[in-house]
């Protein structure tokens, strides 16, 4: 009895040893990555104002970092809107329909990538509600 349980606390610690290794070694390897990754995690929220009108956006273009995105959207038209944002694998994410002359907040957390935006209500987008957001590392 007193043996098995001697056993039980070895192979315990040789496991503790093995996640120690494997710990050490992926900070070793290009940790800095995973470091920055946390950080932009936990950053701070990157706020963008957005003007949704008929029909356009205001900006056409955004850059952010990658991380956490809170989107300030004013609908300066005369019709709702809506703001869309697609990327590469399938990433499609809207904000609800914003009012003519309603201020809306739409938060996402957005990779490394370009991504199209636009408003999918309507022919909305064929007329010019659209445009481009460039994520950097
Ligand atoms: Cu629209």
């Amino acid at each position: 009895m007193m043996k098995s349980r001697m056993r039980q606390i070895m192979v315990g610690f040789a496991g503790m040893a093995l996640v120690l290794a494997l710990a050490a070694c992926g900070s070793s390897g290009g940790g800095g990555g995973a470091t920055g990754q946390a950080a932009a995690a936990q950053g701070p929220v990157q706020e963008v104002k957005l003007s949704m009108g008929d029909f356009f956006y205001d900006p056409k273009e955004v850059t952010v970092k990658a991380g956490r995105v809170r989107f300030v959207l004013t609908n300066v038209g005369q019709t709702a809107h809506r703001f869309a944002v697609r990327g590469e694998g399938g990433f499609d994410q809207s904000s609800k329909n914003v009012g003519a002359g309603r201020e809306s907040t739409f938060e996402i957390d957005l990779g490394p990538g370009t991504y199209k935006m636009g408003c999918t209500l309507g022919d909305h987008e064929k007329r010019g509600s659209v445009g481009k957001i460039t994520v950097t590392q």
